[in-house]
């Protein structure tokens, strides 16, 4: 499911109209060419994240061509690059920001037939000119928004074992690579940025999909979850007497202490996602522009164990900037807080932020491209430290943490180039692992295959 796509979608079903969706993940003719021949619309719309943009390229292509359709684009790259967007031969409109209800005057009008030309979040092509319309105050009560339209992705194989919610938009700090930071400057003067929905609001949706969906665990994708914690300790009063399913969500170190770290576990919290990127100070307060000190980080994660939260790190490498002792920091002090599980990405910078403009104006951007921040290569020529290297720390980093003992091992099949081979293999055995054995000794052999 994509929040963004079913706010959209619900929105504009409210309001009487019809929606059904092709969610591609691969560029397929037929299966788009089925899909508008059976469904008939009026219009299409485009939602996209930067690394999909080349995708969202060829299927407006295609069906501006073969269909002549009015399609609009907006999401996560047209917000950060309207520009690049408006130049898509087949795009008639961008969106910037938040759609539901610039979406919905759009539609209305085209469908009237009347001047769109002034809807504000858009940008539109009009007589060789581009008009760029302001945005529109953010959705100040969220509760006022209908629940996403899950609906819409019935059909589309879903294979997480977690269901999805989100109970706010926002998050008020400066990271200096994120959205967050992009988005408070448009929406500057546009309203209070950080936004919660109200608990009853949030339960009274999670009650409702369950009905449908049924799920053993909860997934809360919220930016921080622990950011306001009048709200936590009113949910975590409601939450586990209305819902009572174990959960996982998001928390910044800065909005973790005693106290919501407890109200976390009371209401049923079983996994902590942190980011903690890197484990130098100057990359991380300088360059990242987070602004914890690695003892808070170390706290934090012990107060997770105390309460019996399982805590997982999210970890970047090949930062601008970064040397190669400044990742091994990185490695040790996951080592120091040791967490459930860790998640290691190599850094790459998206359009609009201020990491994006630095690696830019430097010339450090490649011609390597890569679709998720999960795959094994940098999309940057850094001066500080080589590819092959940030490759390799990549390689070896959840090693390095959990068992050091087998580094130089590692490194000898690097060298023999077996290294991927046998990693391949080991995933396997855990995937083999999860699907016939019991919970004990599942947990066994995923603490032995932590690689
Ligand atoms: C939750 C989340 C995820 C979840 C998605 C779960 C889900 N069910 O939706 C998961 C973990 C799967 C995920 C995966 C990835 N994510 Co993510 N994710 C987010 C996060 C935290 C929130 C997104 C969200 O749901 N927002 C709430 C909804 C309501 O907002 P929205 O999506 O922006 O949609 C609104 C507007 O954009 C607009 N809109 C959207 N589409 C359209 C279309 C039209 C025509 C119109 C008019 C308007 C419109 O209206 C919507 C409603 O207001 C954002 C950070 C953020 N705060 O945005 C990162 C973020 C979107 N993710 C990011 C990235 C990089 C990824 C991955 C590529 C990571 C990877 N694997 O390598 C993948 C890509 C997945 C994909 N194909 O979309 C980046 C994208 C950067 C960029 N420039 O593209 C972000 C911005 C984080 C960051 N680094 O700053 N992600
Ligand atoms: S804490 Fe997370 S969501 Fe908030 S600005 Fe930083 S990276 Fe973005």
């Amino acid at each position: 499911m994509s929040f963004g796509t079913a706010y959209l979608s619900a929105v504009l079903k409210k309001e009487g109209h019809q929606t059904s969706l092709i969610c591609p993940y691969m560029f397929n003719p037929t299966g788009v060419s089925r899909k508008i021949e059976d469904f008939k619309p009026q219009m299409v719309v485009v939602s996209s994240v930067s690394d999909q943009f080349e995708l969202s390229k060829k299927i407006i292509g295609f069906i501006y061509d073969k269909y002549s359709l009015p399609i609009v684009i907006g999401g996560v790259h047209p917000t950060v690059d309207p520009d690049e967007c408006m130049d898509v031969r087949g795009v008639l409109g961008v969106c910037i920001g938040e759609g539901e209800y610039a979406l919905l005057e759009f539609v209305d009008l085209l469908e009237k037939k009347k001047d769109y030309s002034r809807v504000k979040n858009f940008w539109f092509k009009k007589e060789n000119k581009i008009i760029k319309n302001t945005v529109r105050p953010l959705i100040q009560d969220l509760d006022s928004l209908p629940f996403p339209d899950r609906e819409l992705f019935d059909g589309y194989a879903d294979t997480s074992n977690e269901i999805e919610f989100m109970g706010s938009r926002g998050c008020p700090y400066q990271c200096s690579y994120c959205i967050n930071k992009v988005l408070q400057t448009i929406y500057k003067g546009y309203g209070k940025f950080v936004r919660f929905r109200s608990v009853d609001n949030l339960l009274r949706e999670i009650k409702e999909v369950l009905k449908k969906y049924k799920s053993p665990k909860i997934l809360f994708h919220d930016d921080t979850f622990t950011l306001n914690k009048v709200w936590l300790r009113e949910f975590s009063e409601k939450y586990p007497k209305e819902i009572g399913k174990p959960y996982i969500a998001n928390g910044r170190i800065e909005t973790l202490d005693e106290e919501s770290i407890k109200l976390l576990k009371k209401s049923g919290c079983i996994e902590l996602k942190i980011g903690v990127e890197s484990g130098n100070d100057r990359v991380r307060r300088k360059i990242l522009d987070r602004q914890m000190t690695n003892e808070r980080i170390i706290d934090v994660f012990r107060l997770c164990k105390k309460y019996g939260i399982l805590a997982t790190s999210f970890n970047m490498i090949g930062i601008p900037g970064e040397t190669e002792e400044d990742i091994k920091d990185t490695i040790e002090l996951n080592r120091r807080i040791m967490p459930f599980r860790m998640g290691v990405s190599i850094f790459k910078p998206y359009k609009g932020t201020l990491l994006y403009t630095i690696c830019k104006e430097n010339g450090w951007i490649s011609n390597r491209k890569v679709s998720s921040y999960f795959e094994a290569r940098s999309t940057l020529n850094l001066p500080t430290i080589s590819h092959k290297k940030i490759k390799y720390y990549y390689k070896i980093f959840k090693l390095s943490v959990y068992h050091p003992i087998l580094v130089q091992f590692a490194k000898g099949l690097i060298f023999i180039g077996l290294y991927d081979f046998l990693v391949g293999f080991l995933s396997r055995v855990r995937r083999f692992s999860v699907k016939f054995l019991t919970r004990k000794q599942k947990d066994v052999i995923m603490k032995i295959l932590k690689i």
